[in-house]
């Protein structure tokens, strides 16, 4: 699973990133600061079912704090992408090929209106973020359907003389940039393509690369720069339609990863609050950020970024996170580890599809699978719920 981090240059796509994941990456007032792709984990929190089992677990792909599973998820940060990028302008968008594996985007936003578009930085409130919003979507379908368009014509062709489905010949065209024949096949129906590819024209294979960046590459925009964003900016922006905004300043959650790092605060990243440890020396100026922090959250409920990255996963992507065991009893592996892997998985998944995404040969000789919780034997259509504890039964 991973998590592609996109916007105009300086909006603090990398303080977002570095927050998120606590990854070094440079960061700095001015645009194109980042030119190379930094790479990173971040987490989401799920109840971590070794509470209900009352033993202390051992995680495999993830942390486990307090009874809270940290689910990693894969996180990417790029370079800035200005308008016209598909022609060239900025960086150009050929640098958008690194997140082809990217199952989902968020788009940081400067809500404070304080950089244009270019990312030069210009008075606050003088750029409407909105605009921002179309831009950018303009931009990624143009990424899209630009990658189409490429040597289109012979594929088109030989589709149509061989009568291959045209989504197969599209998905074998896009192979990499990750997305499924289904998606496709709805992104062709929501585009009204015409029945013969040979003759989609360019203004076509736009809409079809927008359908497809909302099937295949969706959005969740961060309104960064909270902190010194208008509140009619934020406001604006949450009401788009169709759209989840999450109120977020990177700058403030960074701040608060690394005192906690350091040792000075009590943090939970996503937490509504931090504790100022017990015999740190704060200076005047520390104290002053952190008081700054701690008003935002108390208006806010938190810095929005962790927030952020799960609605990402839950609610955009409508992940669920579960547990595979080989032991139904003690929830163990072979080697007696509890609970050793969480896996992220699209709400509605069955048992068998779970038990593929656990490893091929095991979907492929799924017979049955046991819910731990319960004891009971569940068929190959199970649908899986969140945080279930799941042994897979399948031929040896
Ligand atoms: N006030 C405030 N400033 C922020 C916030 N996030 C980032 N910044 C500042 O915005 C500027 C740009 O941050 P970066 O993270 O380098 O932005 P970027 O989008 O990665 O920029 P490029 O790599 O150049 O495209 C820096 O001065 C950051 O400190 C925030 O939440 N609030
Ligand atoms: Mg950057």
């Amino acid at each position: 699973m991973e998590i592609g981090i996109v916007g105009k240059p300086n909006v603090g796509k990398s303080t977002f990133f570095s927050a998120a994941t606590l990854a070094p990456a440079e960061i700095a007032n001015y645009p194109f600061t980042t030119v190379e792709p930094n790479r990173g984990v971040a987490y989401i929190r799920a109840a971590c079912p070794h509470v209900d089992i009352g033993k202390p677990c051992n995680p495999n792909n993830a942390l486990c704090e307090n009874g809270v599973r940290l689910v990693p998820v894969d996180m990417l940060d790029v370079a800035g992408l200005v308008p016209k990028a598909h022609e060239g302008r900025g960086l150009g968008n050929q640098f958008l090929d690194d997140l082809r594996q990217a199952s989902a985007l968020i788009h940081i936003v400067d809500a404070s209106g304080g950089t244009d578009f270019e990312g030069n930085v210009c008075p606050p409130g003088s750029h409407n973020p909105v605009d921002d919003v179309n831009f950018l979507e303009d931009e990624l379908a143009h990424w899209i359907s630009g990658i189409i368009q490429r040597g289109w014509e012979k594929v088109a062709r030989k589709a149509e003389l061989e009568e291959v489905p045209i989504e197969k010949a599209l998905h074998e065209k896009l192979t990499g940039l990750g997305f499924t024949e289904p998606q496709i096949h709805l992104a062709i129906r929501d585009s009204y393509m015409d029945v013969k590819p040979t003759k989609w024209t360019k203004e076509d294979t736009l809409r079809l690369g927008r359908n497809m960046q909302l099937r295949g590459k969706p959005m969740v925009i961060a309104a960064n720069k909270w902190d010194v964003a208008p509140k009619e900016n934020i406001d604006a922006l949450k009401a788009l339609e169709g759209r989840i905004v999450v109120p977020t300043s990177a700058e403030f959650e960074l701040a608060l990863r690394k005192a906690a790092k350091a040792g000075i605060i009590d943090y939970i990243p996503g937490a509504p609050e931090f504790t100022v440890k017990e015999g740190s020396k704060l200076s005047a100026g520390q104290t002053k950020a952190l008081d700054k922090i701690a008003e935002l959250m108390k208006r806010g409920g938190s810095t929005g970024v962790q927030q952020c990255v799960e609605e990402t996963v839950r609610k955009l992507l409508n992940l669920i996170v579960v547990y595979p065991v080989e032991d139904e009893t003690h929830w163990t592996d072979k080697k007696g580890n509890v609970l050793p892997d969480a896996y992220l998985i699209p709400r509605g998944s069955t048992a068998k599809d779970m038990a593929f995404k656990v490893h091929t040969d095991l979907g492929k000789n799924f017979i049955r699978a046991i819910n731990a919780r319960t004891k009971m034997v569940v068929g190959h259509d199970y649908e899986v719920k969140d945080n279930d504890v799941l042994k897979i039964i399948a031929r040896a």
